[in-house]
């Protein structure tokens, strides 16, 4: 069917196995040897090589080596156990660097340091050459490439299934304080970590037409025809467990043309239109897309979005036929499919179309294979961010996919006709396709109604989701809906990111704590032992100095290390309020200037972020904490008590540094905003304090760490409801000194002197009685839980006790006790030890 590349050889019968060799060694001699190897055969180098590029490349062919044995053992296993397996459908996986993590699940770290320092190298240097995989915009691509940490850590048989984007997240500088997108071409040096597997290709098809056919039987089925098709190709990610030998698999598909695509168009003599189709073809998997409201209804993410899902569907169906043939009877029972968020959630239609169109099946063995299989994971509680697509773009690109959205939508719609006859407002509000004005398809229904779970990502938003965006589903099936509170792994965000934590933490507890997290428990006891905080103390101390390096290389400012790290690094956005951090700043900076400085706590807010490219108020929001930084940091008054940075380019691998380093993490989200946030939770893991409102799972951070160790402000998810109905945003200014000043130097352009009019947007939307977002409301709350910190944090030895008990009560957030609920509740799975 697809044009397979990898043509059999004609073989007698071997005397020996090629695949029976023995196993790598992981001594540093045997990593040496290796190393040398691919430097000199594989790469051709020689001593005249200085480039840092084939080192590190040497490197990550001697670590991959390392996982090839595993991760085909790990194959054969679940091969061989005909277990049930789950895949994690994402459009996003923020995989950030792969060669630390892979060493560290390896336990080759102290290892290849040794090998590589009998020639003169330092690990460090090649680490960071790698450029990040940042094949996602934040929170829910890095949650994706968490999870899979923890599956391969837990033995569970999950597949991650992805896009292999040639560009990821974009890349930001700043330039005279405003956003410039830079496109991010990761893969142009070679990607060492990715396995081509051409043999597995499979077509995707766009377009056409559909017909009714009768067969036979004197069944009519439908054939979907005059397809334009696209071919999807493999690259396997390899994704190691810790110290388990389980090696699981992402594959990750690019797009490329067919051969008689281009064949076509070449017979009839356009030699030029036959490459342009090349091109549209290679567009699908070109470009990751910015979250973005504006990027809404777009053709090509729809594109992706159902390229994803064929692909990936295809694959696993495909499989099953290999191992147990035409019969379906138990797919249901032997595989999953775990949506993350709405955007592969067109695998819904697609699966039934695969069933019926391609095998045959009736639709309500389809159905019932199909609502039995997927599992949705929503991951927002803004209403405008749920997902829909105009009907009209269906029935152009997937006219064959409408067809079965509309009869899911038709018996389903029957369905709520009965429990609720003749409630015609009900129907209107639950159909699959939203009425009025242009018709158009409701993703997060279709994920519903296809799905046997639905879950929210802390325990506010599940409620939330219960009680307002989802409730009329809630009503007719409760039993769908249930809770995931987030994860985080600690290997990436502890042992990982800290070395020096987690050697005096090994030392005191043991290693255990890096599988089973609740063990960080443990050092609760030791939190007021005045010899174990200043060993604390001490390493959190060289980390800080870790990050004020990198500050100083990535924005030339020099931070004192006496200063506590106060620091806000997430996606640029309205709800998550960098503007309310801004404002506190200006308040900082208004004392100063006023004098009011006894018992000043010196401090440095660092603020980091990308906005996406359309996001108009967002880029302001950047520009503006860039042109309060240039205002407070060279004004001579600020000297030793103050400092505002924004840290360009916000990713993976610089949240490695950032995490280990800060003392105050905020999250201060408009509460009932925030899904869930998980910087929040490397933050706690690190030993950082907290400052936040009632949101996500800020909540549940604070339910383990308690009132003492984190700096609650603000108002309740409900509050904020019952605020919004009567808000006026002015009589908290007037009835506020500081805010009043704080207003008015950001109305007098005392940080725009030369750009006269750019904030007024920004400083309407805090006085508008119309921001969703409700900063006013909050700014006095925030002030004082902000003093809160400043004064806890002129205690070092109460500082320092709250940052071992953050550390030791975050256990609750590692990803594997997230997966082994999902595992628990949704896929039962087991382990393949
Ligand atoms: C939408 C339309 C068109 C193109 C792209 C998108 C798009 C892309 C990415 C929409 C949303 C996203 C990502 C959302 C996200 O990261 N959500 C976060 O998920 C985290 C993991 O559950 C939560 O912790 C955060 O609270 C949530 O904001």
């Amino acid at each position: 069917m697809t044009n397979m590349p990898v043509k059999p050889l004609a073989k007698s019968q071997p005397a020996e196995s090629i695949t029976d060799l023995p196993p790598l060694g992981l001594s540093p001699k045997d990593i040496k040897v290796d190393y040398k190897r691919h430097f000199n055969y594989t790469l051709g180098r020689d001593r005249h090589c200085k480039s840092a590029h084939y080192a590190y490349t040497s490197l990550a062919l001697t670590v991959r080596d390392r996982l090839m044995e595993r991760w085909k053992n790990t194959r054969y296993t679940v091969d061989e156990s005909r277990c049930k397996q789950a895949y994690y459908l994402s459009m996003e996986f923020l995989l950030g660097r792969a060669l630390g993590n892979a060493m560290l699940n390896l336990g080759i770290t102290d290892s290849v340091t040794e090998g590589l320092y009998d020639l003169g190298i330092y690990l460090e240097e090649l680490i960071e050459i790698e450029p990040d995989a940042g094949l996602g915009n934040g929170g829910l691509g890095r949650l994706a490439a968490c999870f899979l940490d923890s599956c391969a850590s837990l033995q569970l048989p999950v597949m991650g299934y992805g896009l292999r984007y040639e560009y990821g997240m974009f890349r930001q500088l700043i330039e005279n304080g405003f956003q410039v997108e830079e496109p991010d071409h990761w893969l142009r040096n070679g990607n060492a970590w990715e396995l081509e597997r051409p043999e597995l290709t499979v077509r995707v098809r766009f377009g056409g037409r559909t017909e009714k056919v009768t067969t036979d039987g004197g069944r009519t089925r439908v054939r979907w025809v005059d397809t334009h098709d696209i071919l999807a190709v493999p690259f396997d990610m390899p994704v190691p467990g810790f110290k388990n030998d389980t090696v699981n698999t992402l594959r990750l598909w690019k797009s490329t043309a067919t051969d008689e695509f281009d064949l076509d168009e070449f017979n009839e003599g356009d030699y030029p239109e036959a490459v342009a189709a090349k091109n549209k073809a290679e567009q699908i998997s070109l470009v990751l897309y910015p979250n973005d409201a504006s990027e809404n209804g777009k053709e090509l993410r729809l594109r992706q979005q159902y390229f994803l899902a064929s692909a990936s569907l295809q694959d696993v169906l495909r499989r099953w036929v290999w191992t147990r043939g035409h019969d379906f009877s138990q797919f249901a029972e032997q595989n999953c499919f775990q949506l993350n968020d709405t955007h592969p959630s067109i695998a819904v239609a697609e699966l039934m179309r695969l069933l019926m169109d391609e095998h045959g099946l009736e639709w309500d063995e389809a159905w019932s294979i199909t609502s039995r299989t997927m599992a949705y994971t929503n991951h927002t509680l803004l209403p405008e961010a749920l997902e829909k697509w105009p009907v009209r773009l269906f029935e152009q690109l997937l006219p064959r996919i409408l067809e079965i959205i509309y009869e899911i939508n038709a018996r389903f719609l029957a369905e709520v006709d009965q429990r609720w006859p003749g409630d015609m407002d009900r129907l209107a509000r639950m159909s699959l396709i939203e009425e009025g004005g242009e018709k158009q398809v409701r993703m997060a229904y279709l994920a519903i109604v296809g799905s046997f779970s639905v879950n929210g990502v802390a325990a506010l938003h599940s409620k939330l989701l219960r009680e307002g965006l989802f409730r009329d589903f809630y009503e007719l099936w409760p039993h769908k809906f249930n809770n995931k509170t987030n994860g985080i792994t600690p290997r990436r965000w502890l042992a990982w990111s800290n070395p020096g934590l987690s050697e005096l933490i090994t030392n005191t507890i043991g290693e255990g704590w890096v599988t089973d997290t609740t063990q960080l428990q443990q050092l609760a006891p030791l939190a007021g032992d005045s010899q174990f905080q200043q060993r604390w103390q001490k390493i959190r101390q060289h980390n800080k100095q870790r990050l004020i390096d990198f500050v100083a290389e990535e924005t030339g400012v020099v931070l004192p290390s006496n200063f506590m790290l106060d620091v806000q690094v997430k996606r640029i956005h309205e709800y998550k309020r960098q503007l309310l951090n801004a404002l506190h700043v200006v308040h900082l900076y208004d004392r100063i200037k006023r004098g009011d400085i006894e018992n000043w706590t010196p401090r440095a807010v660092i603020i980091g972020g990308k906005a996406a490219p359309g996001y108009q108020m967002a880029k302001k929001i950047i520009k503006l904490i860039n042109n309060i930084a240039q205002v407070v940091n060279s004004d001579s008054a600020t000297e030793g008590l103050l400092r505002l940075v924004f840290l360009p380019n916000y990713r993976v691998s610089a949240m490695e540094v950032i995490c280990a380093g800060t003392d105050l993490s905020e999250q201060i989200s408009t509460a009932g905003k925030e899904a869930s946030g998980t910087g929040n939770m490397k933050f706690m893991m690190n030993g950082a304090l907290t400052i936040g409102t009632l949101d996500g799972a800020n909540i549940e951070i604070l339910e383990e760490v308690g009132e003492d160790h984190f700096f609650l402000f603000g108002l309740t998810a409900e509050q904020v409801e019952q605020t919004r109905q009567n808000y006026h945003p002015e009589s908290f200014i007037e009835g506020d000194e500081d805010f009043r000043r704080v207003m008015e130097l950001l109305k007098n352009g005392h940080f725009n002197r030369f750009e006269p009019g750019i904030f007024d947007d920004v400083i309407g939307s805090i006085e508008s009685p119309f921001d969703p977002w409700m900063t006013a409301a909050d700014f006095r709350s925030y002030i004082e839980a902000q003093k809160k910190a400043a004064a806890m944090y002129r205690d070092q030895p109460r500082w320092v006790q709250s940052s071992i008990l953050n550390t030791a009560m975050s256990g609750r957030f590692s990803s594997d006790r997230t997966i082994a609920e999902y595992n628990r509740d949704i896929w039962k799975l087991t382990p393949q030890g």
